[in-house]
This record gives structure tokens, sequence and C-alpha cells, in this order.
């Protein structure tokens, strides 16, 4: 299922992704009915970059860090993706979250922004049982906030996990971190969600910088939002 979508991704890649700022007059519409994109994950796992290259579509050098010390929104925009028309992704705002507030004000906020979809980065660079507590944890708080709000729920439409940085692992590592995350999502999400969708959810590698791997993992995920998102 995984290795599936993933080439479905890799397929969209290698065509034309456009994004444009939404103008004065589409701009109700577009807001209206776009989605809302909340980015959560551990401090410096990456998230202000995807954020940055969700909306602009152009990757920052590595090395450049500007911590995120509060919620910050992107105005609406709309990303196409393919041949034209191909599929369109209206977005309401791309929600880039503080990694230091904690999983549990992350999964906290999923109850009270009641977002389309949910972009989890973690952080391949960082130690595997240090992710394991930090997904551990939020896990369990979104668990108790979906069970609480059922709206919330029901209006999650995608849920991805992004594994960030995987120019610092090898493939042995990337595959023992996806399966310690496949394991903690079961663990916490199968009542929640149901064990159907939580073997839907795409754990995906990604790369958020400049490196010499270029922007195919970066767009695989931004497609399989698109792909889940799209109207
Ligand atoms: N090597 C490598 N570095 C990355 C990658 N993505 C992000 N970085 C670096 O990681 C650091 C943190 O990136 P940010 O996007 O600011 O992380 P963040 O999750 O927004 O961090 P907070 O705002 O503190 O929560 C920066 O120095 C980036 O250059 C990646 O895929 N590979
Ligand atoms: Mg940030």
């Amino acid at each position: 299922m995984e290795a599936e979508a993933q080439t479905v991704s890799m397929e969209w890649s290698v065509e034309t992704m456009r994004r444009t700022l939404a103008t004065w007059l589409s701009r109700l519409t577009t807001y209206a009915r776009g989605k809302e994109i909340l980015i959560v994950g551990p401090g410096s796992a990456g998230k202000t970059k995807f954020a940055q290259y969700l909306r602009w579509g152009a990757l920052d050098p590595e090395g450049q860090r500007h911590m995120t010390y509060g919620i910050t929104k992107s105005p609406a925009f709309v990303l196409g993706i393919g041949r034209e028309p191909g599929l369109l992704l209206k977005v309401r705002r791309a929600v880039d979250t503080p990694g230091q507030v904690g999983p549990r004000h992350h999964a906290n906020l999923v109850g009270r922004r009641k977002p389309h979809a949910v972009v989890v980065m973690l952080d391949c660079s960082t130690s595997l049982s240090a992710t394991e507590r930090w997904l551990c944890l939020f896990c369990n708080n979104l668990d108790t906030v979906l069970r609480r709000g059922s709206y919330a729920a029901r209006r999650l439409d995608a849920l991805v996990v992004v594994l960030n940085k995987r120019d610092q692992i090898d493939s042995g590592q990337s595959d023992e971190l996806r399966q310690a995350v496949r394991q903690v999502l079961h663990q916490y999400l199968s009542v929640p969600l149901g064990p159907e969708r939580v073997n839907a959810i795409p754990v995906l590698d990604c790369v958020s910088v400049q490196t010499g791997q270029g922007t195919t993992l970066i767009d695989g995920v931004v497609a399989q939002l698109t792909e889940r998102l799209a109207t």
C-alpha cells in the first residue's frame, strides 16, 4: 500500500507543479473551499522549510535556521499538479507551528483548529528513541482529541507522516524508523481512526533543503497531500 502510494507520487513529481497566490477575486472561494494544512513536529524537524516549499516551491540552502516562535499562517494559495488542468489543491492556509511547545500542545491544536490535513514532520537525524517518544506522546494525545471531538476526526481527510532529513541517514536506518513509526501509529490510532485508515497513512521520506538529491522526495509528499485533498 505504502510502496504503491509512493510510486503514484513519483509519477506526479515528474510533472509540473504550479503555485498561485489567490487573486482578490478568487481569494474568497479559495478561502471558503480551501483546505487547512497543519504542520506539526519536534523542534528543528524542518516544519518551516516544508511550509515554505509548499507555498513557494523553492528549497533553502541547508543550515539556515530560523526558529519559529508562534503559529504562522500562510495566505490562501492554489497548488496545481500535473499537466493542466491536473489536480488542484486549494489551500485556505498552511499553518506552521513552533516545535518547542511540544507534542501534547500539537495534538491539542488538531482539536482546536480542526484542520483538513495534518503533516507530522519527524527528524531522521535525531535518535530513534527521541523520535519515538515524541510520536507516542503526540499520538496518545491525538487519540484523546479525536475521540472527544468527532467533528475534528470527520474533517481530517489526510494524516501524513514525513521522515524529514532523509539525507542524514542510510536506508537501513530509514527502514528501522519507518517500522517504529508504523508501530506507534497502530498502537495509538487504530481505535479513533480504524485500522484501515491507519494502514493507509503514508510514511514518506523527505528532504526539505537544497542537497544533491533535488526535490523528488519533497515533491512526493506534496503530491500525496494533493491527491488526498484535491477537490
Ligand atoms: N540536512 C537537512 N537539513 C534540514 C532538512 N530540513 C530542514 N533542515 C535544517 O534543519 C533546521 C531546522 O529547520 P526548520 O524548518 O527551521 O525546523 P522547524 O521544524 O521549523 O523548527 P522549529 O521552528 O524550531 O520548530 C534548519 O537548519 C534547516 O536547514 C533536511 O531535509 N535535511
Ligand atoms: Mg519553524
